[in-house]
């Protein structure tokens, strides 16, 4: 079962790390084969090489489309040592048997990926080498296959090792391998060509997926793929369960509103915020955040966007939390934060969300853009006689922002940046507002002067009718319904300002 070398044939784009091969090779006493480029390469080393040419009787033809491609060089490479015709047609044709092959295929990613035109990338799909890879892991009880340069040092290992013998073992491992690299190859390819809608290619995480404790609930199992070390560095605190790092994701995806804002500080339950405020300390900001609801907070994921001190901190502790999400944390603030040894504490990094979306659908997937789109002063459209002020643009757009990042149906009533309650996940609006109108007042706010953001237009006027009769002055909705008319008919007629965004932002 051990095979020993006596032949290869060589043939790699990339030379660097070659030498060393080559040499060991040339010590041992094999026969090379090589290509065009490989060859001279080698010949430079002073070293033994025949031409593949010299066997195929053919010279590199198609400006080196054509190099490998003969059935002297695969015949050599596919024929097995333990069947007898296959042997004597060696001998009929001459054909030289080869016992590995070294292949690093043309960089045809690379090539794309450095925004080569369509020519030159299309040039760099690999014939050949892909083919010599294929054939020699095939028959890998007879041939070594070497599949790429990132395979030059174990080579080396091996061979320095055995002295030139490799077992069947090693051969059939390189062989995966060198599937592994062709699949990788052509789906790259696959990629380029297809034009239809693409997964985001969560392979890479997909190899690095973890069980949890358990899934959404303990009857359930649950794994995550995906890197959550490329976006957090975890510094305390128990593992993250399955729900945690759904709240992680939202309260991730919430506080990229406010990345560059004053300091803000938001409290999530259920992925919806239920407490967020922006002030000018990050402690003001967490007190205010919880202001909102020191009921839901309980057991919630807290995420500032503004190093988290001491005095913060010991505000924090006093709260069962599950998870802490900071950009940084001062030194006082973390040994506060870490007493408790559950308590997870998160420091985010700059990461970047992928810019399409997926989620499970009848045993399929629904693939959708990153709802990326932030309402801005210079695109919304005051649409009633009144307009708001200028404090009351800045929280029309503090809770559409909230309001983005919440279950629809959503309603959400802010004033002075902070967040005074929210219907969340309602199956009508006029549900979501009562109920936000409720939470409010149970926490003791005067909803006279807030504000309300809705993720969707209203489709009759009640919503219009119930805030203003609880003192709410301001509105920000997409619009777009036909009966826009009498919303805006019934602010004029209350003093209420009423701001179009045109653009919807459900959340399901
Ligand atoms: O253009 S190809 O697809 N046609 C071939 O017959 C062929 N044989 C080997 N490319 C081919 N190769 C590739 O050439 C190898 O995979 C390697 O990347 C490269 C080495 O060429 P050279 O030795 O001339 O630098």
């Amino acid at each position: 079962q051990e095979k020993e070398i006596k032949s290869a044939l060589i043939s790699v784009f990339h030379k660097e790390g070659l030498g060393p091969i080559v040499q060991t090779l040339n010590d041992l006493g094999v026969q090379i084969y090589s290509t065009g480029g490989t060859e001279k390469f080698i010949k430079d080393l002073d070293i033994d090489v025949t031409p593949v040419e010299d066997i195929t009787s053919y010279p590199s033809i198609l400006g080196g489309r054509v190099k490998t491609l003969h059935p002297k060089v695969f015949g050599g490479i596919l024929n097995r040592s333990d069947n007898g015709q296959d042997q004597e047609e060696l001998k009929s044709y001459d054909i030289p048997q080869i016992d590995l092959v070294i292949v690093d295929l043309y960089p045809f990613e690379d090539t794309v990926a450095s925004g080569a035109n369509e020519e030159d990338s299309i040039e760099k799909i690999d014939i050949g080498g892909i083919s010599l890879i294929r054939a020699a892991a095939k028959n890998f009880k007879d041939v070594l296959c070497v599949s790429s340069k990132s395979d030059y040092e174990s080579l080396l290992g091996v061979l320095k090792n055995s002295k030139g013998k490799v077992s069947l073992k090693e051969r059939k491992n390189f062989a995966a391998k060198a599937f592994q690299i062709s699949s990788h190859y052509d789906t790259t390819i696959f990629n380029y060509f297809n034009t239809t809608e693409q997964l985001p290619s969560h392979k890479q995480s997909f190899e690095k997926g973890v069980e949890l404790r358990y899934g959404e609930n303990p009857h359930q199992q649950g794994f995550f793929f995906g890197d959550f070390d490329e976006a957090f560095n975890k510094l305390h605190g128990k593992e993250l369960s399955y729900n945690n790092l759904l709240d992680v994701d939202a309260a991730v995806n919430l506080m990229a509103e406010f990345t560059n804002d004053a300091p803000t500080f938001a409290i999530l339950k259920h992925n919806n915020a239920c407490g967020l405020a922006q002030r000018d300390s990050i402690y003001k900001a967490y007190v205010d955040a919880l202001a909102g609801d020191p009921v839901s907070a309980f057991g919630g994921v807290l995420i500032s966007n503004t190093e988290i001190d001491k005095a913060t901190s010991e505000e924090i502790n006093s709260l069962f939390c599950e998870v802490v999400i900071a950009p940084s944390y001062s030194d006082e603030a973390l040994e506060i934060l870490t007493k408790k040894k559950n308590r997870i504490i998160l420091v985010q990094k700059v990461f970047q969300f992928e810019d399409k979306i997926v989620r499970t659908c009848l045993n399929g997937v629904l693939v959708q853009d990153r709802d990326l789109k932030t309402d801005n002063e210079e695109e919304i459209k005051t649409v009633t006689k009144t307009s708001p002020t200028d404090s009351q643009v800045d929280d029309l757009l503090f809770a559409s922002k909230i309001c983005k990042h919440t279950k629809s149906n959503t309603i959400v009533l802010a004033k002075d940046k902070q967040l005074l309650a929210s219907g969340t996940g309602q199956t009508s609006r006029v549900d979501a507002l009562n109920h936000a109108i409720e939470k409010a007042l149970n926490f003791k706010f005067d909803l006279k002067d807030s504000v309300m953001a809705s993720d969707a237009f209203f489709p009759f006027p009640d919503c219009v009718e119930i805030a203003g009769k609880v003192g709410i002055t301001s509105v920000i909705q997409p619009g777009g319904s036909i009966k826009d008319k009498l919303s805006i008919a019934y602010c004029d007629e209350n003093n209420i300002s009423m701001v179009m965004t045109g653009t919807r932002h459900f959340k399901h």
